[in-house]
C-alpha cells in the first residue's frame, strides 16, 4: 500500500470508494458549511446537516455554499442536534461523526454519551494531521505527520498516553506506514526526575523495546527538534531510530499539542486536519476558527479512515 504523502494524495485515494455519509452536528457555520460543499462537489463524502435549518440555509447563502446535495435534519437546540448527530452514526446510518458550531467539549459528551454515543470501552484520543514540507537541507518530498493528543485527553496518565500511541499508530497504519515512528516528546532528550514527560517518554520507549507495541517503535524523550530534524539530531549526537524521522508526534499534553498545531496553521499557514480515534466510527473535529480547507481535509482523512482497524498492545502489562 502506498503512503501519501499530502492531502491531494488522499482526495485521490478516497474516490473508488462508495461515499462515505457524514452527520454534522449543528452544522450553521459558514466554515464548516463551506467545506461540506466541497466534499459534495468533489464526490468526498456526502453530508447529513443536523441543525437549525433557517441558520443553516442562511449561513450557506452568506458563505456562498452551495449545499443542495446535502441533506438536512432540523432540530434547532445544541445539545440535542449534537446527541442527534452522534445517534445517526451510532445507528448505522451515517459512517462518520464531525463537530459543527459548538463547543469541542459539549461535542465530545454527545459522543461519549453511554446510550447513544460512539464509545467502544477503550480511550478515545484525537489526532492531528499535519502535512510538512522538508527541511531546507533535505531532498526527501511532502509527508503527513501525526500529532497526539492535542484535542481530547488533557493531562494523559502514563497508562492513556500508552493507549493514545495505539490509536495513533493504528490510524498511521491505515495511512500505509507499516511500523510507525513515534516520538514521545518531552522540551529535553535526557530523563529527568522533575519533568513527568521524560520518565513517561522513556517507559513507553521501554515497552517497545520490550515488545508491548505489537507494531511500531516508540522512542523517548526526544525534544521536538530532535524527533523531526536528523540535523539536530546529528549536532546533538543522538542517534536512534526514530530521532529526526518521526512519523508520530505524541506530546505530553493537551496545551502542547494545541500550541504546536495552532502555531503550524496560523503562524506558518501549515495545512491540517482533525479526527478522533477509538470510537466506533472515525470522528471529524476541528477548531471551530480552522479553515473551510481544514475543515475539507478532516472529512477527506476521516472518510480514508473509516475503515481503520486499530492496533492493539498488551497494555494490560503496564498494571502488572
Ligand atoms: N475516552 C473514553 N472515555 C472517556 C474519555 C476518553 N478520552 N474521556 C472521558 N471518558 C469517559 C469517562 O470514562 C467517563 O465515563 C465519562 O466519559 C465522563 O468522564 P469525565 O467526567 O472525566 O469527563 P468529562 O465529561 O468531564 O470530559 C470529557 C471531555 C472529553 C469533554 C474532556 O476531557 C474535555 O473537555 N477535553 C478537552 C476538550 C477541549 O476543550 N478541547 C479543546 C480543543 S480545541
Amino acid at each position: 500500500m502506498s503512503v501519501p504523502a499530502t492531502f491531494d494524495d488522499i482526495l485521490v485515494a478516497i474516490q473508488p470508494h462508495p461515499k462515505k455519509r457524514v452527520a454534522v452536528a449543528v452544522a450553521q457555520d459558514d466554515a464548516v458549511l463551506q467545506a461540506v460543499a466541497r466534499a459534495e462537489k468533489e464526490n468526498v463524502a456526502h453530508c447529513v446537516l443536523v441543525g437549525d435549518q433557517d441558520k443553516i440555509r442562511a449561513a450557506a447563502d452568506a458563505a456562498s455554499a452551495d449545499i443542495s446535495a446535502a441533506d438536512i435534519v432540523h432540530e434547532g437546540d445544541t445539545h440535542k442536534a449534537a446527541l442527534k448527530a452522534v445517534t445517526l452514526v451510532s445507528s448505522g446510518d451515517c459512517h462518520i461523526a464531525m463537530k459543527g458550531k459548538l463547543h469541542t467539549d459539549d461535542f465530545l459528551r454527545a459522543i461519549l454519551n453511554k446510550e447513544t454515543g460512539l464509545r467502544t470501552g477503550r480511550l478515545l484520543s484525537h489526532v492531528f494531521i499535519l502535512e510538512v514540507p522538508p527541511p531546507s537541507s533535505a531532498s526527501s518530498p511532502r509527508r503527513l505527520i501525526f500529532v497526539t493528543d492535542g484535542a481530547m485527553n488533557i493531562a494523559p496518565n502514563f497508562e492513556e498516553k500508552a493507549q493514545i500511541c495505539v490509536n495513533a499508530i493504528g490510524l498511521a497504519r491505515l495511512f500505509g506506514i507499516e511500523a510507525p515512528k513515534v516520538a514521545a516528546l518531552a522540551g529535553v532528550e535526557l530523563v529527568n526526575p522533575k519533568m513527568q514527560a521524560t520518565q513517561d517518554a522513556a517507559v513507553l520507549a521501554l515497552m517497545s523495546y520490550r515488545g508491548q507495541f505489537e507494531v511500531g517503535m516508540v522512542e523517548g524523550p526526544l525534544a521536538m527538534d530532535l524527533a523531526v530534524s536528523e540535523e539536530a539530531a546529528h549536532i546533538k549526537g543522538v542517534k536512534n531510530p526514530v530521532a529526526g524521522k518521526a512519523e508520530i508526534l505524541l506530546v505530553p499534553s493537551l496545551e502542547a499539542g494545541n500550541i504546536l498545531v495552532k502555531g503550524y496553521s496560523h503562524l506558518a499557514g501549515g495545512r491540517t486536519a482533525g479526527l478522533v480515534l477509538g470510537a466506533k466510527a472515525p470522528i471529524v473535529l476541528t477548531s471551530r476558527s480552522d479553515t473551510a480547507e481544514s475543515k475539507f481535509f478532516s472529512i477527506a482523512c476521516a472518510v480514508y479512515a473509516a475503515d481503520m482497524a486499530a492496533v492493539k498492545v498488551k497494555i494490560g502489562k503496564v498494571r502488572g
